[in-house]
């Protein structure tokens, strides 16, 4: 019986998410969902991204969390449209639902925005299995949570499309290895992109800043 009532918010999700694929297709805007456990540094790289392309694109920001809104607040500086959803009122959810997300991308003047960073709530789990209806999944794994996470949360990395491995500024403090990282997750999924980057730093931006900018390219040609 749970099964089967799982199956069906599962379904339910599925139908929204692909209404969101063409509302999104609709207006031209490439939505980027990005995924990791508490603390990776998802708003720290959505900062840094958005800070990069705001002048050449125009961007909004939705952002998942249970409660609160120290994200939403930490990025109200960058001057461009922030959304919070929250997911107490809908039971605490540890993820965002489609419907969640259509409903502040309707918020938005969606055909005034090339792009649109979707930060879900952290979690390495649960945001796998609801799809947003985002053009692109993207994983963060910061370098301190260690090799074995593709291995151990398989999901996340099988539904994404990139993968950024942040912090690798303490690269030299931590006994975690990069390429087994690597392997790991390309194990998980071949197709993945990885980029190592550091949001501190800066350093390995410029290729994950080209990839989002090849993506924009073909969502204008589609
Ligand atoms: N050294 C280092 N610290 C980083 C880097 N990126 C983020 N941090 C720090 O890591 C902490 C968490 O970063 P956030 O961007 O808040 O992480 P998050 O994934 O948005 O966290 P939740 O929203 O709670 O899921 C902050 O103290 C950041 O300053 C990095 O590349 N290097
Ligand atoms: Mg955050």
């Amino acid at each position: 019986m749970e099964i089967k009532i799982l199956r069906r918010v599962l379904a339910a999700n599925e139908a929204v998410a692909k209404s969101n694929k063409e509302l999104f297709s609709q207006h031209g805007v490439l939505v980027l969902n990005l995924m990791s456990s508490p603390g990776s540094g998802k708003t720290c790289i959505i900062e840094q991204s958005v800070e990069a392309l705001k002048n050449d694109y125009r961007i909004a920001v939705i952002i998942g969390d249970i409660t609160s809104t120290i994200d939403a607040q930490r990025l109200s500086g960058l001057g461009v449209p922030i959304i919070q959803i929250n997911t107490e009122p809908f039971g605490g959810e540890c993820h965002l639902e489609a419907s969640w997300v259509r409903e502040a991308a309707l918020s938005l003047n969606l055909q005034d925005l090339d792009l649109i960073f979707i930060e879900n709530v952290g979690n390495l789990v649960c945001p796998a299995e609801f799809d947003t209806g985002a053009d692109k999944n993207v994983v963060i794994v910061s370098l301190p949570e260690g090799e074995d996470k593709p291995l151990k949360y398989p999901l996340m990395f099988r539904i994404s499309s990139v993968l950024l491995v942040n912090k690798i500024d303490l690269a030299s403090v931590l006994d975690v290895d990069k390429k087994t990282l690597h392997r790991n997750a390309l194990q998980v999924n071949p197709n993945l992109q990885i980029f190592d980057i550091s949001a501190k730093t800066g350093e390995g931006f410029d290729a994950w800043l080209k990839w989002i900018e090849a993506e924009l390219r073909k969502k204008r040609q589609q």
